[in-house]
């Protein structure tokens, strides 16, 4: 028998265990050992009935993902599943953790299932590039009707196991022992008599519903909220041939839209951010013996939006949390703030007024320093000024107790010199929220020269407590996100001096992918903040190089984006639609006059390759500089934090897609035309000439 699938006779039953760490994922040796292990519980005369389990934290999460893309082994897992299927004992899987993609769909192969009440199940090969290819397209519905098998696969978000009852996913529940449960159901099986019940023949789930009006709904709801990803319509064809084929001809079916899924680039971005999500938290020079220490309590300094955004992450994971303002009147509005942002999500509906009571609970409103005397970590959220920066500090550094973690929010001052107004540098560390904080799920943790291992590592581990995905990057202006967004925001507001206006360039980069183009975005944070990043970095802005200037202009006239009422759009009171502002055409009209530019209509390829390509050289000498650990960190931060399209893998790995000597040579050409901004960065030249990706190249090299 292979070492990852066990076969044990325990009387008239065969129990087979799937122990393949960490997540059970179905590589060819599991897939092997399932074949056999059931071909010989088949074959074995004196057992009854077959009962599927798994070691370890979860029952079977899927295909092994590391294997899309290489050549297929066999047995393939639509074969096993089949042997399974067609197995003459009744056969049952008892699921713990997640049975998740080709997990669920084995277990569907069986004839009956049950789970552990906090168990999850679900299809999510969309959130890859894919569709369910191992019939769970097929079997699904015929279980739990076609509405629920669309939902299911084609957002690819798992249900609860009591939920899975309700829909005849799951047979029942139990409690205990995984071993005793599945001989336990096993027995009664026997002893009732049942006979092999197989998914693929049930016909419940296809009776009763207008499913050619389902499949029209979910097709066209498809086609306007997804558009540009290529695997959910075809999730949709697949449940739809379920709809009208035998089980054989839409296994087929469902086959040759796989396939062209695994083929499709996408598939191939989405599994790089699957995987650059989880190496992100593996952090370079950190040693294995590090423990990261408990944070139980945690403070926040400013109950502006970013404050109160990150006391609510405390209090979402169950920490309790002080909100530090300089007044009673401040701290009033501000926990007023926490208390109306939970009171949105209860009139969204995602979060009951019970919960926000008890969320609420753990935001502790203050005014002096001193009670935060007994907290584990404090996070500093107050404006961006590095004399304010000063004083916080050194209060903090006065009153919080020895072993708490002092962190700053900045998104842009150096951080080892706010760790230098403190006695103890390397309790100090950049945590990044990214606004709204409680709902971005980036985190960009920023290593200062002093930081810590342990402080590090504990920053790290915070992230994961409180759901976000944590990246370390090093100091520098901007850090790794900003540094590049400052790079991507200038070139975008260029084109508008060369002839764009702000709708075709967010128009070109919605297109692309990005949730949101740039001017949108900025109308939206506030274009007073870029102007101040830019009055400080003009003083060190080397020779020949300047800033474009509308948006300088729309600060000059009072239009700070949404918040005034205009920006680079208008926007009526109460309204975030944003509509075109009679007042730009001339200001665009004058900054090409001003720089003797003649405005030219500029195509959509162009306005990608300037902003998109200004991201990735910037990447570039970031990698280089070692401010981030890898290329596929910048992609998580993009993924995360920008709105950049998860099925374009992120700037790095789209660049490498495109190919870095096409790169290269377009920003030569920008270079040429359009000055200093566009010096290629030496690791993107390099890499070029060496034929090579970013993904790649390893630091140190
Ligand atoms: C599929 O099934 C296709 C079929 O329909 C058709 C086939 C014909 N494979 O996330 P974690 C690794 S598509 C390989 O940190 P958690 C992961 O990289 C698949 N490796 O843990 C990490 O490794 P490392 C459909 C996998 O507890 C380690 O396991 N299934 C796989 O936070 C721990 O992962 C999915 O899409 C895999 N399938 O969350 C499920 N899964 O330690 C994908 C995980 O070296 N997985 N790894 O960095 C998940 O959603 C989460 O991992 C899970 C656990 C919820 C299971």
């Amino acid at each position: 028998m292979s070492e990852v699938v066990r076969l044990e006779r325990r009387g008239d039953i065969a129990l087979i265990t799937v122990n393949n760490p960490p997540v059970n994922a179905l590589g060819v040796a599991v897939r092997a050992g399932l074949q056999q292990a059931f071909e010989r519980a088949e074959a074995d005369t004196e057992v009854r009935a077959v009962v599927l389990l798994c070691e370890g934290t979860t029952f079977i999460a899927g295909a092994d993902i590391k294997e899309f893309g290489k050549p297929p082994q066999s047995p393939s897992l639509p074969e096993v599943i089949e042997i399974i299927e067609g197995g003459s004992k009744p056969s049952v899987a008892v699921i713990h953790g997640t049975a998740l993609g080709g997990g669920l769909e084995v277990a569907l192969g069986c004839h009956y299932r049950i789970a552990r009440p906090d168990a999850k199940v679900g299809l999510p090969e969309v959130k890859l590039g894919l569709l369910p290819g191992a019939g769970g397209t097929q079997r699904l519905p015929r279980l739990a009707g076609v509405a629920k098998a669309l939902d299911m696969i084609v957002s690819g978000q798992p249900i609860g196991a009591a939920e899975a009852v309700e829909h005849r996913i799951v047979d029942e529940l139990f409690e205990g022992d995984l071993v005793e449960a599945g001989l336990a159901y096993a027995r009664r099986m026997v002893e009732e008599g049942r006979a092999p019940r197989r998914s693929g023949e049930q016909t419940a789930g296809l009776e009763g519903a207008d499913n050619a009006g389902l499949i029209a709904a979910k097709h066209a709801e498809v086609a306007k909220r997804m558009p540009g990803l290529f695997s959910p319509l075809r999730c949709v064809a697949a449940v739809e041939a379920a709809t009208r084929l035998p089980l054989a001809e839409g296994l087929k079916r469902e086959r040759e839209l796989f396939v062209e899924c695994l083929q499709s680039p996408q598939r191939a971005a989405l599994v790089h951010a699957f995987f650059s999500e989880r190496q992100a938290g593996k952090v370079a020079g950190l040693p294995a013996d590090v423990s990261p220490r408990q944070i139980k309590s945690a403070a926040v300094i400013g109950g502006g939006t970013m404050g109160v955004g990150i006391a609510l992450c405390f209090a979402n994971a169950g920490l309790p949390v002080k909100l530090l303002e300089i007044n009673d009147e401040a701290l009033g509005r501000a926990l007023q703030r926490a208390r109306d942002t939970y009171g949105a999500s209860v009139k969204r509906g995602s979060l009951t007024e019970v919960a926000m009571e008890k969320r609420l609970t753990l935001v502790q409103g203050v005014t002096d320093y001193a009670a935060l005397a007994d907290v584990d970590l404090v996070i500093e959220a107050v404006f961006e000024d590095m004399g304010v920066k000063q004083q916080v500090f050194e209060r903090l550094d006065a009153v919080c107790k020895p072993g708490a973690i002092l962190a700053s929010n900045t998104s842009s001052l150096d951080l080892n010199a706010i760790a230098a107004f403190t006695k103890r540098p390397e309790e100090v560390v950049g945590l990044h929220f990214f606004s709204p904080a409680n709902v971005m799920r980036l985190l960009e943790v920023v290593r200062g020269e002093r930081t810590s291992h342990e402080v590090l590592a504990t920053s790290m581990a915070l992230g994961k407590t409180l759901k976000k995905v944590a990246v370390v990057v090093g100091v520098c202006d901007g850090f790794v996100g900003n540094r590049m967004v400052f790079q991507y925001g200038r070139e975008a507001e260029f084109l508008l001096e060369e002839g764009a206006t702000p709708q075709q360039v967010d128009a070109a980069l919605r297109d692309f992918g990005m949730a949101m183009g740039p001017f949108a975005m900025r109308d939206l944070s506030g274009l007073d903040i870029g102007q101040a990043i830019r009055k400080r970095q003009r003083a060190t802005l080397p020779a020949g190089l300047d800033f474009p200037t509308v948006s300088d202009k729309l600060c000059e006239a009072g239009m700070l984006g949404q918040k005034t009422g205009a920006g680079y759009y208008r926007y009526e009171p109460g309204n975030r639609t944003p509509q075109e502002n009679p007042a730009l055409a001339e200001m665009l009209e004058a900054a090409s006059r001003e720089k003797g530019i003649e405005r030219r209509t500029l195509d959509e390829a162009y306005i990608i390759e300037r902003t998109i390509y200004a991201l990735v050289n910037e990447g570039a000498k970031i990698l280089e500089e070692g401010i981030a650990q890898r290329s596929s960190d910048i992609d998580v931060i993009y993924l995360n934090g920008y709105g950049f399209p998860a099925f374009r893998g992120g700037p790095m790995f789209y660049a490498d897609s495109v190919g870095l000597d096409t790169v290269l040579a377009k920003v030569k050409e920008l270079h040429a035309r359009c000055g200093d901004w566009w010096k290629p960065a030496p690791l993107l030249e390099k890499l070029a000439a060496e034929g090579r990706t970013f993904s790649q190249w390893q630091a140190g090299e």
